[in-house]
């Protein structure tokens, strides 16, 4: 169960975060009040919430979740691989080490984002991708075998982050859609598998027993929810114009 979880207030400057979406450009007063729903249904799964403030200086650092890797056992501060959001990691450290004695990094020339790594148990999936590299990977594989976790590398090759297509709800069930839906690694999981129209949605949150997934995809809510989960709608239609999902909005431990 998770106690704790970190967001940032999205800045004015998130309409020029990094985006492929061709959603068009967010409407920064919806995302504020979308961000504060997004909070409460945190609170609502009862998290204590630490809200940090808006940043300027970064347009994409309201996706806290991949500045670190926050374990049951130590934090683990990443390397963002996208060069406007590496420094983002300089306020996180500080933040994090509010709430953990034990703060590790990743180094150049190693990149991670955490948006790459999906936690089942004590294990941690890293995705390989245009943000997260080998040497990244090695580093993070090698933190978290010291502090008795485990880690290994997913290859891809079509998505931003491992979870924009991969939501772990834990009991074994895994949401999953595109190029994760046949890897080897993942047939262990009872797979329910989101549709390609709804791909979005494949970034649905497990937190404390309930799941959080994103408004406008009635047909995953209806998938979760025939596994046996409740679910929370969360709207976050702003922060899906700058290719962002559920999960990077927040750091939950
Ligand atoms: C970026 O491209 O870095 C941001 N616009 C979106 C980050 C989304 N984070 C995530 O999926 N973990």
């Amino acid at each position: 169960m998770f106690t704790k979880a970190i967001v940032r207030t999205p800045c004015k400057a998130m309409i020029e975060g990094i985006t492929t979406a061709n959603l068009g450009t967010p409407d920064y007063q919806k995302a504020l009040q979308q961000h504060a729903d997004y909070i409460a249904a945190l609170q609502e799964c009862g998290l204590s919430v630490t809200v940090l403030p808006a940043d300027e200086n970064f347009p994409d650092s309201t996706f806290v979740e991949d500045t670190a890797l926050m374990t049951p056992h130590c934090a683990i501060i990443t390397n963002p691989g996208a060069p406007s959001r590496t420094a983002e990691t300089h306020s996180i450290k500080a933040v994090v080490a509010d709430f953990y004695d034990q703060v590790e990094l990743i180094e150049a020339p190693g990149t991670v984002e955490a948006g790459d790594i999906m936690m089942v148990g004590d294990h941690y999936y890293i995705g390989l991708s245009e943000r997260t590299n080998q040497q990244g990977a090695d580093q993070m594989i090698a933190i978290l075998k010291r502090y008795g976790m485990t880690g290994s590398t997913v290859t891809m090759s079509e998505m931003l982050h491992l979870k924009t297509g991969l939501g772990y709800l834990e009991n074994n069930y895994l949401l999953a859609c595109g190029e994760f839906l046949k890897k080897a690694e993942f047939q262990q999981y009872n797979i329910l598998e989101v549709e390609q129209e709804e791909a979005y949605a494949a970034n649905s949150v497990w937190v404390n027993n309930v799941v959080l997934t994103p408004a406008g995809f009635p047909k995953t809510h209806q998938l979760i929810q025939s596994a046996g989960y409740e679910i929370r709608i969360v709207d976050v239609s702003e922060f899906q114009k700058i290719d962002g999902g559920l999960s990077c909005l927040s750091l939950r431990f």
